[in-house]
């Protein structure tokens, strides 16, 4: 018999992804198919153990983001959670957060450990990102529903590279490449709107930018 890691299936993640459509705008729920799918076949590559969980964290990334931004901070509140310092100013990351807290109590039945930190840290990442929350970061950059010029040219980057002909060890090269790629890209936007960079995007990026030097020079 097959051993699922994970106490939900085919099944229950049918179920959910019928819930999640009534929650969201049909152009969220697009965006948040896709990136089931994406996040399903680079699972493949690194863990297809985690491809149940994945595709939960996936269903459920976004369920917050269309909440305008006070709904945000009293979510906040009532968990005890005010942004961290500089934070406050980088408000598109709070959906990351709030959808990580509500989980529990709205879909108790998917609140596991793999699932909720793939959401919480999906927007910014952060220093000793795990490998299932690094995939989610990356599908939801790379679904194929975004046609802006970085996310097709970091979409391009991965796929092009052709990571299903690559031993594990490249791969996770390839990876390590592609999110410095994604970072860099999204810091230069950020910098261009005068945005606060969010301290755990900073981090991430350096964690990751110091492995490559450390690794390959
Ligand atoms: O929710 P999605 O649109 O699917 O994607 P996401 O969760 O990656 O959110 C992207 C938005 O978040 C985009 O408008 C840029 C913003 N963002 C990401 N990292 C930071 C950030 N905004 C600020 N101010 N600082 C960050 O570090
Ligand atoms: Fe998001
Ligand atoms: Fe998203």
């Amino acid at each position: 018999m097959n051993q699922s890691k994970y106490p939900f299936g085919d099944a229950e993640i049918t179920a959910l992804r019928e819930r999640v459509i009534e929650e969201m705008s049909p152009k969220r729920f697009h965006h948040t198919a896709a990136v089931e799918d994406m996040v399903t076949r680079l699972a493949t590559l690194f863990c297809p153990e985690d491809i149940p969980a994945l595709r939960v964290a996936a269903l459920l990334h976004d369920i917050t983001k269309e909440y305008d931004v006070p709904t945000h901070k009293a979510i906040l509140t009532r968990f005890g959670q005010a942004p961290e310092a500089g934070e406050e100013y980088a408000y598109k990351t709070f959906h990351a957060r709030t959808a990580a807290l509500l989980i529990p109590e709205k879909y108790p039945a998917f609140n596991c450990e793999t699932v909720v930190s793939a959401v919480r840290w999906h927007t910014t990442g952060r220093a000793g990102m795990t490998l299932t929350e690094k995939l989610l970061y990356l599908a939801d950059y790379i679904d194929e529903s975004r046609l802006f010029p970085d996310c097709v040219r970091l979409r391009s980057f991965f796929w092009n590279g052709s990571p299903e002909g690559m031993t594990m060890e490249e791969r996770h090269t390839h990876l390590r490449r592609t999110l410095i790629m994604s970072y860099d890209m999204t810091m230069r936007a950020l910098l261009s709107e005068d945005a606060v960079i969010s301290p755990d995007t900073a981090l991430a990026r350096n964690e990751l930018v110091l492995e490559e030097l450390m690794c390959c020079r």
